[in-house]
């Protein structure tokens, strides 16, 4: 009689044991679940890189004056498909259209606007980030910008 007595005791203890043990794991399962979903509904999918518009201007000794309209930074990389939002603020100049060589991608960066291009680019290869007031030295250029793709 006694010994089946300890008999169910032990029974209950290593079923308390397996329901403990299921809760646990069943508890870290749904808390990774819960961090896959984060992830793959948060922006850390897509990558933003932030740009500017710069200029330099100088006043040479003759007094005439000399400026240089700028993508700053200059060169950006990305992955093979890669997602990234390209934000653009306007800071220095009214107004810079531009286009992106080799894709139909274009806009126009305000002076105090933020304007913002998502990318994405399945063939590796430099594409140019072109302002089209100021494209080249003549007109107060380059303004270009690289975006490395590889
Ligand atoms: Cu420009």
């Amino acid at each position: 009689m006694k010994f089946l007595v300890f008999k169910k005791e032990t029974l209950l203890f290593f079923v308390a044991i397996g329901v403990v043990l299921f809760s646990l794991s069943a508890w870290f399962m749904l808390k990774a679940g819960d961090i896959t979903v984060f992830n793959q509904q948060g922006s850390k999918d897509i990558r933003e890189i932030h740009m500017v518009t710069a200029e330099f201007s100088t006043k040479l000794k003759n007094g005439k004056e000399m400026e240089a309209y700028r993508w700053d930074p200059g060169t950006v990389f990305l992955e093979k498909g890669e997602k990234v939002r390209l934000f653009i603020s306007g800071i220095n100049g009214e107004e810079h259209p531009f286009y992106i060589e080799g894709t139909k991608i274009k806009g126009t960066v305000k002076k105090g606007e933020e304007t913002v291009v998502p990318l994405q680019f399945e063939k590796e290869g430099t594409y140019r980030l072109i302002c089209e007031v100021h494209s080249d030295r003549s007109h107060n250029g380059p303004m270009i910008a690289y975006i490395v793709v590889d």
